[in-house]
């Protein structure tokens, strides 16, 4: 048979989850997929592919790729499966859910997933139509403490504006590069998060924007900056309250834009004032006259905008942080302009419309979720604080959760304190892992269901992007019997726990349904292949009134003006403006701990090759990086007698684990760089596929949380590393 081609845009389920939305080209033969290229003719990503995308091939038809239902037939844990068929486990999982709702109630049901991903928002359509309000996903410690962040503060999402919702794109007249770009706490040519194509920043440069980097390590983007600031991990906030003094007290502002269009100026004004760039220096370790040079070059400097990453939700001070970063962005007067912090949404609203049915949630039973005291988790999001679930199933406190449905996540691996995660598994009436390869999460599963790869189902994206579909190219393995999509799954557990809410006879009808504000069908939206929204193509929307319901000029907060003061953490008792806090241990906060443990850590910086767990069984990908790495000064690593290539013990006063050590003079002599999410497949189920070799979130922190998301200290904290 020849070779057919589908265009399609690739998401996760197959390694690369990263919310960037690549347009690719499918080669299919005889019902597989044998190659896969980037689409020269899309407007995100011009025909460029990272590896994660290329190995496709090596995901979709791995050895190790979970075909069939698997229900636990050993202890758990113990590797002990009997495949049954979809019917049967259909039945069987969602007769135990109601069990459990019938004899508790459906709060000890926690329906949730890992990182943002193709169909978050029908699997958080299925918690709230079940009637639980423990719907949690990663974005707890995700975008989430950022996303709310903008909120609370200017009422939507901001997005750096790379002429990404325009059709010519940088060709369209209306459009301007920014002029200087802040990269803080990113890597966005690793990482292209958050529906961003972290390349737009190389194109930008080529179209003249200086950049500022903010960043502990010398990365391919500081190397070509204008303005490097090697920063102390985790001490962000301190930097942008520091960088507001100067820009206050300089009266570099914008001061009509403040006046118009802000509520609080004053008494942030009064809030900077202790922040004085020789105090935030000796916080920050950034010398003093860097900073100011970065200050005055970013206010005078128009348009400018700031492109920001997941570090700075990496803390128990997080959302604050966000709240410094967007005053920066607010008083400088580059909201909404060409060039500058833009606002964003999903194309015709597709995402955020009726569907996906939060409106289905009683009020009094969604303030009942777990981790309530985080007010901030309810805006936007509408999530629970995955943390407080774990505790819950553990203590039974503030009620008890029994069951676990688990889209997409390994938290064994991706989050802090995993072996009491794993004490909570262990504990669950009923454990549901849906995922395609067996992980050190689902082999503590009752019920381990194989989901679908992208290529494989049809659905569409909108990310903070143009409407497109994701286009079926071939089938699963094992057709009918094998791995279905997560929307197959989601659709008949919703039709068996919520069936008066799941009316649907497929996942092609509730499609319809989830995009009927771009006017389209599925079929109409496929043959048109992309679909640019005009709202997205505004900008001012705050003069034209585009932002509020009420069609008044204006931002969609409670004074219609960016507050810099959030008169909703007034209204919560919490404090109004942003401000600053160690981390969790550090230098300054816990000076007697420095003797045992010197360096400052963080975790977690993407590589090329992996998303976050994933990839690790894959041939291509795991040979770009083969070892755990932990980065570290030469200088460093010759005091400890380390060398490059070593194996070495990171240790907090929480635990340790094993990685290889990597000497790189890009790194602060004081502080290490630690990769995250590691496991190794080839360890074998026997050993727990060493889940507890390499896992740097045994060292992480979980002590204290940041009091309106409950985010806590995932980077920033005190280590020593040691010859293993
Ligand atoms: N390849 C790949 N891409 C991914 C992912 C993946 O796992 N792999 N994950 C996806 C997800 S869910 C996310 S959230 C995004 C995250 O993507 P990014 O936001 O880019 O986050 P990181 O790669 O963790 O870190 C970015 C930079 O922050 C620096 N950094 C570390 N600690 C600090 C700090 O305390 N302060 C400052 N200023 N800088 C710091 C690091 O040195 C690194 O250069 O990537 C998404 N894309
Ligand atoms: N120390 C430290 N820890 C961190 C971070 C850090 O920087 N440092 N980053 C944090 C962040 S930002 C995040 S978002 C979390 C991520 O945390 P998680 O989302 O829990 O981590 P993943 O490894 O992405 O888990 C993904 C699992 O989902 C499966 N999967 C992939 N695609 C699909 C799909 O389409 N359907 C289904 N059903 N399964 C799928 C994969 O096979 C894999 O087993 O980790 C957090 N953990
Ligand atoms: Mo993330």
């Amino acid at each position: 048979m020849s070779t057919r081609e589908v265009k399609s845009v690739c998401w996760c389920g197959g390694a690369a989850g990263c919310h960037g939305g690549c347009g690719v080209i499918l080669k299919v033969k005889d019902e597989k997929v044998v190659k896969v290229e980037g689409d020269p003719e899309f407007p995100t990503n011009g025909g460029r592919l990272c590896p994660k995308v290329l190995a496709l091939t090596q995901v979709l038809y791995h050895k190790d790729r979970l075909i069939y239902p698997l229900k636990r037939v050993g202890e758990r844990g113990e590797n002990k499966w009997k495949r049954i068929s979809w019917s049967e486990a259909f039945d069987e999982i969602s007769g135990k859910i109601l069990e459990i709702k019938n004899k508790y109630s459906a709060k000890a049901v926690a329906i949730g997933q890992g990182t943002g991903r193709i169909y978050s928002n029908w699997r958080a359509r299925l918690a709230y139509s079940f009637g639980t309000p423990n719907n949690f996903t990663a974005c707890y410690i995700c975008y989430c403490p950022r996303g709310s962040a903008l909120a609370i503060t200017t009422g939507g999402f901001l997005e750096v504006d790379c002429a990404q919702f325009f059709p010519d794109r940088y060709d369209d007249p209306r459009w301007q590069a920014p002029k200087c770009i802040v990269i803080w706490a990113n890597e966005p040519l690793r990482t292209s998060p958050d529906g961003f194509y972290g390349p737009w920043i190389v194109d930008c440069m080529k179209r003249g924007s200086k950049l500022i980097v903010v960043d502990p390590k010398c990365t391919w983007l500081a190397s070509r900056s204008n303005i490097w600031l090697q920063i102390r991990p985790a001490t962000d906030d301190a930097l942008a309250l520091g960088m507001l003094n100067i820009i206050i007290n300089e009266e570099l502002y914008d001061k009509e834009f403040v006046e118009k269009w802000t509520y609080g100026f004053k008494e942030l004004s009064e809030r900077v004032k202790k922040y004085t760039p020789d105090l935030v220096s000796d916080i920050t370790w950034v010398p003093k006259e860097k900073m100011i040079e970065a200050a005055r070059m970013f206010a005078t400097s128009k348009p400018a905008a700031i492109k920001w990453g997941v570090p700075l939700d990496h803390t128990s001070n997080a959302v604050n942080t966000a709240r410094a970063i967007i005053c920066l962005m607010a008083i400088t007067g580059n909201i909404d302009v060409p060039g500058g912090n833009i606002f964003v949404k999903p194309s015709f609203d597709v995402l955020f419309g009726e569907r996906p049915g939060f409106e289905l949630m009683p009020r009094d039973v969604w303030e009942d979720r777990l981790g309530k005291e985080f007010k901030l988790t309810s805006f936007f999001f509408y999530i629970c604080h995955l943390p407080s679930i774990w505790e819950a199933i553990l203590t039974e406190k503030p009620y008890p959760v029994k069951a676990l449905i688990l889209f997409g996540s390994n938290p064994l691996v991706a989050y802090a304190n995993p072996k009491r995660i794993l004490e909570a598994l262990k504990k669950l009436d009923l454990f549901v892992a849906i995922d395609l390869f067996m992980t050190p999460t689902t082999l503590y599963a009752d019920y381990i269901l194989p989901a679908a790869a992208w290529p494989e189902f049809d659905t569409y994206r909108a990310w903070w992007a143009p409407l497109t579909t994701i286009n079926k190219a071939a089938e699963p393995p094992a057709g009918e019997e094998g791995p279905k999509s997560d929307y197959a799954i989601i659709l008949e557990l919703g039709r068996r726990i919520a069936p008066e809410h799941w009316k649907f006879n497929n996942t092609a009808e509730v499609i319809n349904e989830m995009i009927k504000g771009s006017g389209l069908n599925f079929e109409e939206l496929k043959r048109r292949r992309i679909v640019w929204d005009p709202w997205l193509m505004e900008y001012k929307k705050y003069e034209k009134g585009l932002l509020r319901p009420d069609g008044k000029p204006g931002f969609y907060t409670p004074t219609g003006k960016i507050e810099l003061y959030s008169t909703i953490c007034h209204h919560y008792g919490l404090d109004p403006l942003p401000d600053y806090k160690e981390p969790v241990e550090s230098p300054i906060r816990t000076p007697e701990l420095v003797k045992e443990y010197p360096l400052v850590l963080t975790t977690g910086d993407r590589t090329w090759s992996f998303f976050h767990s994933e990839g690790r069984q894959i041939p291509w990908l795991r040979e770009i990086n083969p070892d755990p790495v932990v980065e570290i000064h030469p200088e460093t690593a010759e005091k400890l007698g380390i060398k490059d290539g070593d194996w070495v013990w990171i240790e907090s006063r929480r635990g340790r684990c094993k990685q290889k050590a990597k000497t790189t003079p890009l790194v602060h002599p004081r502080v290490v760089h630690a990769q995250h999410a590691w496991w190794f497949p080839e360890k074998g189920p026997e050993n727990l596929f060493g889940v507890w070799d390499s896992n740097i979130n045994l060292v992480t922190d979980i002590s204290e949380f940041d009091p309106y998301m409950g985010t806590h200290c995932i980077r920033g904290l005190l280590v020593k590393v040691y010859k293993a």
